[in-house]
């Protein structure tokens, strides 16, 4: 029968996505709780028709609960994820938490879905499956196809990244930002402490001893983990630029074997999650606004790297929802694997 589900953070744009993703899906559930820090609880909320209190989330939250949706941030899942599993939950987080753990599954469902497939619902056993970073998902939704065919050993990416990536408040404060230097005024800088709208700056995670930001780095170990691949080499610069909700990223693969734009399009034309848009006629190419609140991931841009002999090269450029599939939508899929 359909399983229990807890949806940890459900206060949190990811969180609400989680809401809208299960409703789009029609994602089969017996029973719901809605769990958010002591600062929600005991608000209410309507989903599919049916009005929830917020509980705050405790060490008893998850008795009973088949699968849990977490996105409340990395201490809130090393605190509570050991404690669902211990209760028999299975945990998708989409925290940074538990990616690299070797026993845990960092899993993108059209990329790499046996990577979870000894973990099954009703065994009374609960787990941990972890959601990959979404400038790492955005990424690999394409660039994985490609792999799978010509086997990339060299991958470069620079991501455009939006806001929501800071989450709901930083969403609001680039609005807020907006309207201000359109007014003349100065800016309210709270989130980030240098202004956001109209600019764009090097994204914020902490820069680490060897000059990479953590975000950057993060796109490096979850390719080579997801691909099961030690020896990719991976690159990254990431930007946040001001955009509400979908990340951009430019990709530059270089094969093993050879590979032309011509087939990579044929490839990518039939890649689940994936939408092609590249037309170079009308310089139409995935822009973030197209793709914001959608499942598919675009991509365009596909042209053979001419810096790289023989087909070796490829560049491309993908854009997806940062909150959807980037978080939420993939997560999701993640639970309706377990079904
Ligand atoms: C960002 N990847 O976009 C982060 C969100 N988890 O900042």
């Amino acid at each position: 029968n359909a399983p229990s589900l807890a949806v940890v953070g459900v206060s949190g744009a990811v969180g609400q996505e989680f809401l809208s993703v299960l409703a789009d899906r029609n994602f089969p559930y017996r029973s719901i709780k809605m769990l958010a820090s002591k600062r929600s609880a005991g608000k209410r909320l309507t989903f599919e028709d049916k009005e929830y209190i917020i509980e705050e989330l405790t060490e008893d939250s998850f008795q009973g609960v088949d699968i849990a949706l977490f996105s409340a941030g990395g201490s809130i899942s090393k605190r509570f994820g050991p404690i669902a599993v211990h209760s028999g939950s299975i945990v998708v987080d989409n925290s940074s938490a538990f990616r690299m753990d070797d026993n845990v599954p960092l899993v993108i469902p059209e990329v790499n879905p046996s990577s979870m497939a000894h973990i099954k619902l009703g065994t009374g056993k609960g787990a941990l499956i972890a959601n990959p970073n979404c400038s790492t998902i955005i990424c690999l939704m394409a660039a994985t196809p490609l792999h799978q065919r010509a086997k990339v050993v060299r991958m470069v990416v620079s991501t455009y990244q939006a806001a929501s990536g800071a989450g709901a408040a930083a969403m609001e404060e680039l609005e807020l930002q907006t309207r201000e230097v359109l007014e003349g005024k100065s800016p309210t800088c709270n989130i980030f402490k240098q202004q956001y709208a109209f600019n764009l700056f090097s994204h914020n995670a902490p820069v680490m001893g060897n000059g990479y930001n953590e975000e950057e780095m993060k796109l490096v170990k979850e390719t080579r983990k997801i691909w099961n691949d030690k020896d990719v080499k991976v690159t990254a610069t990431c930007i946040r630029v001001p955009v509400m909700r979908a990340h951009a990223e430019a990709v530059n693969l270089q094969f093993k074997n050879p590979l032309d734009e011509d087939t990579a399009r044929e490839i990518l034309s039939q890649a689940p999650g994936v939408v092609v848009i590249d037309d170079r006629a009308s310089n139409r190419f995935p822009t973030p606004l197209e793709v914001s609140n959608k499942d598919d991931v675009a991509v365009g841009r596909i042209r053979q790297d001419v810096s790289q002999e023989g087909n070796l090269g490829l560049d491309i450029f993908v854009c997806g929802d940062q909150i959807r599939k980037g978080a939420a939508l993939n997560a999701v899929q993640i639970a309706e694997m377990l079904l």
